[in-house]
């Protein structure tokens, strides 16, 4: 495999809506970014994953986008863009945008023009049909809706759309639609941006024929259907393989089988990818279902292409509280998980607060949720005649909420992240849980970050060891290698809130040999690790 800079870089997600406000109004915005670029350099990460930022109604947080070319206005102006692209560069931090192309805003110019008339000239650029036996084309379930299908009385048709009604899809086999969208990456990467994280890229292209679902509940039979590959082939042909970039797709519903379809090296389509059989498919921690999938990733993918990293997300409820310990141990906990996804093959990505050990949240009301798809699904159960506090108490847990509240920068009225209404509540817990106090302890979760991050600058095990598991069947005990030439690091994981012991082979013995990091000041035993304990041995 050979060497690039992408594949030895830790992403940093700003999802700068919650990130810092800098004009009062509520929400985070790109002048906020560009102040706090000081407090992400010194974290040491080396890219940027900027959440959508683009002209859009903010139906669903930027993902409904309404104009690709500028810039909405609650972020700021172009110029202010720029700046921050400029400002970033000159701290030898890359930025990577969010490629939003399965779909646009219903107010996007283009999609008021095809649903003007069945014979606008571009009707085709999104997926109309003619009611079947007088209803729906269909039964597929889109993400965010009991139906892909929503009904346009004018024109006397249905348009699909796989997520919110007011985000239609469009029809990637039209050429001007793929054209238009190459266009549209060429100025933006025109302007020096260093990649795209492109979402759900793997539901361009959809069944042909548009049959029903055996099992609609099902959302698979939404992506990796025939064509994607020639999309995304043409795409690397036309645009990405003009430029020095990183491009990493969300790509749900994949088995590494699949996955490596769109990331082999030899494919040239996209450099890596986040699949979701853990982030999507694991609602709580269950270490042997990890290992496993850990396992199958690295034998589908070593030599071939390269994994991404991750545990929370925009999406995805954050780590330390769905798949780690955000109570009494809350800061082991966190720096157990961040040893994990820094020595597990692939490059991390850390989403913003993660660093610190910020936690998921439970608003007591529906109404202080702000998530378009936690407010769909709740009036779809409600709607059925449950009980609403019953669907509220079951929908909590994962709502994409938990990650979205506000950045906790210190122990001030709303963590100092808005002098305004904050747009969504700020997390309680800021007033334990936030930079200021972090940054003035030395055994923070943000410096044993800044240390892994570090690590892995200087050691090319940490990026291209080989990967071996000498801990299968253990529940909690999480024990593995990565080797690189004569390099060899052991890296011990007790995810338990009890001590554990280790047992494995005198090859792999620990006595004496380097102790990299540990989360513990001290070791109390060798080979018994304490609750949450995480330690990085070269061998
Ligand atoms: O939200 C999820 C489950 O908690 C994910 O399945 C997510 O919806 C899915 O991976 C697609 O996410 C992406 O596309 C959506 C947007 O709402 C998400 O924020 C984005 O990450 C539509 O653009």
């Amino acid at each position: 495999m050979k060497r690039t800079w992408w594949k030895e870089a830790v992403v940093y997600q700003v999802y700068w809506r919650s990130f810092y406000d800098t004009d009062g109004d509520g929400f985070g915005d790109l002048e906020g970014v560009i102040a706090k670029l000081d407090y992400i350099k010194k974290l040491g990460v080396d890219v940027i994953w900027l959440n959508p930022v683009y002209e859009s109604p903010d139906l669903d947080n930027g993902y409904d986008i309404s104009d690709y070319g500028s810039i909405m206005k609650k972020a700021g102006a172009m110029e202010t863009w720029e700046r921050l692209l400029d400002e970033a560069h000159q701290r030898g931090l890359k930025l990577i945008m969010d490629l939003v192309v399965n779909h646009t805003s219903d107010e996007h110019s283009w999609f008021l023009e095809s649903r003007s008339s069945k014979d606008n000239p571009k009707r085709d650029w999104y997926i109309w049909k003619e009611p079947v036996n007088g209803g729906k084309p269909n039964n597929w379930r889109s993400y965010f809706t009991p139906s892909v299908w929503e009904w346009d009385e004018p024109t006397g048709q249905y348009y699909m759309h796989s997520f919110a009604v007011q985000q239609p899809d469009l029809n990637w086999e039209n050429k001007e639609v793929r054209e238009a969208i190459y266009s549209m990456m060429r100025f933006w990467l025109d302007k020096g941006i260093d990649g795209f994280r492109m979402d759900v890229i793997n539901l361009l292209a959809k069944q042909e024929g548009f049959p029903n679902a055996e099992h609609p509940e099902k959302i698979d039979y939404l992506g990796n259907n025939p064509g994607i590959h020639e999309y995304l082939q043409e795409m690397n042909e036309k645009v990405l393989s003009q430029y020095d970039v990183m491009t990493v797709g969300e790509i749900p519903f994949v088995t590494p089988e699949d996955g490596l379809k769109y990331v082999g090296e030899d494919r040239h389509e996209l450099n890596t990818l986040f699949h979701f059989q853990v982030a999507d498919d694991m609602p709580s921690w269950d270490m042997l279902r990890y290992k496993a999938i850990q396992e199958t990733w690295y034998e589908g993918l070593h030599g071939k292409g390269w994994n991404s990293q991750f545990l929370n997300n925009h999406d995805h409820t954050r780590q330390v509280t769905r798949y780690g310990n955000d109570k009494e141990y809350r800061r082991e906990s966190a720096k157990l998980l961040a040893t994990m996804l820094h020595t597990v093959p692939g490059m991390p990505y850390i989403f913003q607060g993660e660093e610190i050990g910020m936690t998921g949240v439970k608003f007591s009301s529906i109404d202080d949720y702000q998530d378009i798809a936690m407010k769909n699904k709740y009036e779809e159960e409600t709607q059925k005649g449950r009980e609403p506090s019953e669907v509220l108490a079951e929908l909590q847990p994962l709502s994409r909420d938990n990650s979205r509240t506000p950045m906790q920068w210190d122990a001030s009225t709303n963590a100092g992240f808005s002098n305004g209404e904050p747009w969504i509540a700020v997390n309680p817990n800021h007033t334990k849980i936030n930079v200021e106090d972090a940054l003035k302890d030395p055994d923070s979760v943000f410096y044993f970050y800044q240390k892994l991050i570090s690590l892995r600058k200087e050691h090319d095990v940490m990026v291209y060891g080989d990967y071996h598991d000498h801990s299968k069947g253990d529940p909690h005990i999480y024990a593995y290698t990565r080797s690189l030439g004569d390099v060899t690091w052991l890296i011990l994981l007790n995810h338990s809130n009890e001590p554990n012991t280790v047992s494995l082979p005198d090859t792999l013995s620990i006595s004496g040999k380097k102790l990299i990091l540990g989360n513990y000041q001290d070791i109390q035993e060798l080979t018994a690790l304490q609750p949450h304990e995480a330690r990085i041995y070269q061998l």
